[in-house]
Parts: structure tokens; C-alpha cells; sequence
């Protein structure tokens, strides 16, 4: 159970959840200042660690055969306690408690590293195409997308297709036979939307909002960390349970 953000009373508490009113209508928002520097720098050298440790499992959102393209680290809370403590984790959870009116469970996390000139972009997709265990109940989610440093649309910021949670499942495939990542087509006249952003601000969208980051074409890495979190409903606690199960066997999953 995560802690209650203590900054539930602020004025910027109220003012990210003024920030979210667009939520609904786009599929997705920005919400500035949703933690510090400082915090920052405390989940980034924790990926970091996770990085030099060989056994940590990562996935290739990319093509493998060279250099690393988009490395993936699933599940950084469960193997990083000070990420689990972050202000951003904290700050999240009451953020989308109070967009919800309710209790949400926690219900996944992984960070996404794009090196320096990487060239690679993560392809458009919808998250609900991953998320193929228990999909018996509705489903209501928020991903956060926090970038650990200000992210430019050259460095791999957020895109979004305006009203795309609306359209519904889209066919995907896999990006190539050795990638780990889905793939989806970008329908016509999609209204697409960059979302450069300052470092300790993130977006939000839905499972359903169809997105994409661009290649990294700078000289520093692109650190980002993601945090799902759903309307906590009877069959919530039982899929976060089996997932954590799942992940100690080694068979990680959104
Ligand atoms: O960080 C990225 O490159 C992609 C992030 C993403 O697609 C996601 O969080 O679902």
C-alpha cells in the first residue's frame, strides 16, 4: 500500500488536478511539477544501479543484434525501495485517487531508456494491446509517463493522437520478429500532439490513448519512468497479486 502523498492539501495538488480536466476529452494531460529535482535524481541513479546490476530482466523495445536500441526495465518499484518511497510515486497515486473519487491499486512500472543517438522511435501503440491477462472486467487506468530531466520532441518526448481513447482497440503487430514492442498503423488525419516537457512535469493518458515517443537524436540518454495505476474493483487485488507472482517466476507482464 503506498503512503498518502503528504502534498494532498497544497495549492499544487489542487492544481494538478485542475490539470487533469482534460483527461476525458483528449485521452491524455500534462501535469506540471508533479515532483522535484531532487526526486529526480534519486529515481534516476536507481535506474541507473538497475542498469549496472547484469541480472536485473530488460527487454528490447527496439530491434536486437547491435548496440541496445530502447532498453526496458520491468517492474524498478519492486526492485528499487526508494523509487517505491519517490514523492513522484506518491504524488501520482493521491493525484489519481482524486481524479478517480476513489481507492486505485497499483498496477505496473518500467522505465525506458533511449541512448544517446539512438535513432529508434517507440512505435505508435495503444497500451491495452499488451495487457492481455484478465481483461474480463472493465478496466479504468492512468499511465504516467515522468521523463527524469527536461525531454525535447528531438530527445524522445510523448506524442499522443487527441481523442484516440475513444477508437477502440487497433490490430497491432510486433515491431520486428526480434523486438519486444507492439506496433500499431497511425490512423488519417490524426491530430497528433508533441508534449516536450521540464524535468519534474509528466503526461497522463489512458490504456487506450494511442502514443509514441520520437527517436532520441541528441547527445544524452532519454530516462523515462512509467507508473500505472487503476480505479482499485474486486478483481484488481487479485491481478495485482498474480502479477507479482508472475514476476517472481520470471514471467513479467503489464
Ligand atoms: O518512453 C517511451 O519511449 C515509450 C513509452 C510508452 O510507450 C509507454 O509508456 O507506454
Amino acid at each position: 500500500m503506498l503512503a498518502p502523498s503528504a502534498a494532498k492539501a497544497t495549492e499544487g495538488f489542487v492544481q494538478h488536478q485542475q490539470q487533469l480536466a482534460h483527461l476525458d476529452q483528449d485521452g491524455f494531460a500534462v501535469v506540471e511539477n508533479i515532483t522535484d529535482l531532487d526526486d529526480l535524481a534519486v529515481i534516476r541513479s536507481e535506474i541507473d544501479e538497475l542498469l549496472r546490476r547484469g541480472h536485473v530482466p530488460t527487454k528490447e523495445l527496439g530491434e536486437r543484434g547491435g548496440a541496445p536500441q530502447i532498453i526496458e526495465i520491468m517492474w524498478p518499484m519492486k526492485l528499487s525501495e526508494r523509487i517505491a518511497r519517490s514523492c513522484f510515486v506518491r504524488n501520482a497515486c493521491a493525484v489519481s485517487e482524486a481524479y478517480f473519487g476513489h481507492r486505485v491499486t497499483y498496477n505496473f512500472d518500467h522505465a525506458i531508456i533511449k541512448p544517446a543517438f539512438n535513432f529508434r522511435e517507440t512505435a505508435w501503440h495503444q497500451d491495452f494491446a499488451y495487457s492481455t491477462w484478465f481483461n474480463f472486467s472493465a478496466r479504468e487506468r492512468l499511465h504516467w509517463w515522468l521523463p527524469l530531466h527536461d525531454v525535447s520532441t528531438d530527445q524522445g518526448c510523448m506524442h499522443f493522437v487527441r481523442g484516440s481513447h475513444r477508437i477502440g482497440l487497433l490490430p497491432h503487430v510486433r515491431v520486428a520478429p526480434t523486438s519486444d514492442a507492439l506496433k500499431t498503423t497511425l490512423p488519417e488525419k490524426a491530430d497528433v500532439v508533441s508534449c516536450p516537457l521540464k524535468a519534474g512535469s509528466a503526461t497522463v493518458h489512458t490504456e487506450a490513448t494511442l502514443h509514441y515517443t520520437g527517436p532520441n537524436k541528441t547527445n544524452s540518454p532519454r530516462y523515462a519512468f512509467i507508473l500505472q495505476f487503476e480505479r482499485s474493483t474486486w478483481t484488481t487485488g487479485l491481478r495485482a497479486s498474480v502479477k507479482t507472482l508472475a514476476w517472481r517466476f520470471g514471467r513479467g507482464s503489464h
